[in-house]
């Protein structure tokens, strides 16, 4: 028995010394230490041996199995630290390689371009209003000189959520709340950008809801020249010092005269292209004196008064600046589109 114990040692000594990887190791303890291994086997006939063997052969067998226990732990200390060794080898960081650089965000284009005519006309004087989108019929129509069944509130089609009450479908009636506020007393100067809404069919050109910016200046002996000399400058501002602007008769119910505003166009100078129709000019803002009746119902004396509006659309000034070809780009939010105008 005793030969058997030391040959069990010899043999489990130089597997567990060749062993390589923990999993055989675990099958090398099950198969000498285990309930059923080797050295319990060769116990189990200890039974037949005499009273003075038992003990020595008892002592042998804790040795060995000491001896086996010691060897095992040993061995997986070391392939436990190889197992370490290697997975750092392989997941070493290189700190050299370039990071991922955050993602940060910008400004709209269309807000970019409206903070522009902000900057303009605070420069000039003006004070930025608003006012709520969800207008009453009152200040989005009949203040504007627009009573009930007046067959130019077909112009602009308009959401409505009650008789009462619509999505406004301009920046005018910004005019007639502030105008309100100042009691009679000039001057009113303001700027006043915000969305509107209107029943058109989205195409490259309209959409059912953009962004307009109205201004307004009513004071005593405001004229006609002041509104050219005012759009001229904001022409431009915009759009380079090279650039003409012509006005256009038109019609608003809200200004008498009303004008169109017209600028030269970049592409061909004024010869005429595709892009201005051949006309040599573009379409760019609604504008007129402030009717005397707006005034009066705002509470304005319209003999002491008077004033001048204009109202433009930032989507088709920043198509017209950048050569944007579709107004949707502005909405669809496709980043790639967006990137191209960041600016913090
Ligand atoms: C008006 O809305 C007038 N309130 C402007 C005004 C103010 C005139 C003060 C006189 C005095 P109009 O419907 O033309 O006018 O719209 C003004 C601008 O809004 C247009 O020149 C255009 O740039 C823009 N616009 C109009 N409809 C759309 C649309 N569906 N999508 C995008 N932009 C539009």
């Amino acid at each position: 028995m005793k030969e058997r114990l030391q040959s069990i040692k010899e043999e489990a000594l130089q597997q567990i010394d060749e062993v390589k990887d923990s999993k055989a190791l675990q099958d090398l303890r099950v198969k000498y230490l285990g309930k059923k291994g080797q050295i319990t086997e060769v116990l189990k006939g200890m039974g037949k041996l005499s009273k003075e063997e038992r003990p020595v052969i008892g002592q042998l067998a804790n040795d060995i199995r000491d001896a086996i226990t010691e060897a095992l732990d040993t061995k997986q200390a070391t392939l436990e630290e190889a197992a370490l060794e290697q997975q750092l080898k392989e997941e070493t960081i290189d700190v050299t390689l370039p990071g991922k650089p955050a993602q940060v965000g910008g400004s709209h284009l269309l807000m970019g371009v409206i903070r522009d005519i902000e900057d303009l006309f605070t420069s000039m004087g003006y004070e930025v209003a608003e006012g709520p989108e969800v207008e009453t019929d009152y200040y989005n129509f009949e203040a504007l000189n627009l009573p009930k069944g007046h067959p130019a509130r077909d112009m602009q089609d308009s959401f409505y959520i009650t008789e009462e009450l619509l999505m406004r479908t301009h920046t005018s009636p910004v005019q007639a709340r502030t105008m309100n506020q100042h009691e009679g007393r000039g001057p009113v100067k303001i700027i006043c950008p915000g969305k509107v809404y209107r029943r058109d069919t989205d195409d490259a050109t309209h959409s059912h809801q953009f962004t307009q910016i109205e201004g307004l200046y009513v004071d005593e002996n405001i004229r006609m020249s002041d509104l050219k000399g005012t759009l001229n400058a904001l022409a431009k501002y915009l759009f380079g010092e090279d650039r003409d602007i012509r006005l256009r008769p038109s019609y608003f119910p809200f200004t008498e005269p009303s004008v169109e505003m017209d600028i030269s166009c970049k592409m061909c100078g004024g010869e005429g292209c595709s892009v201005c129709k051949q006309t040599g000019w573009i379409e760019m803002l609604g504008a007129g004196l402030v009717h005397p009746n707006v005034l009066e119902m705002a509470g304005f004396d319209s003999e002491r008064y008077s004033g001048f509006a204009f109202g433009m659309g930032p989507e088709r000034i920043a198509m017209l600046k950048h050569g944007i070809e579709d107004i949707r780009h502005f909405y669809t939010n496709d980043v790639r589109f967006l990137k191209q105008f960041h600016r913090v």
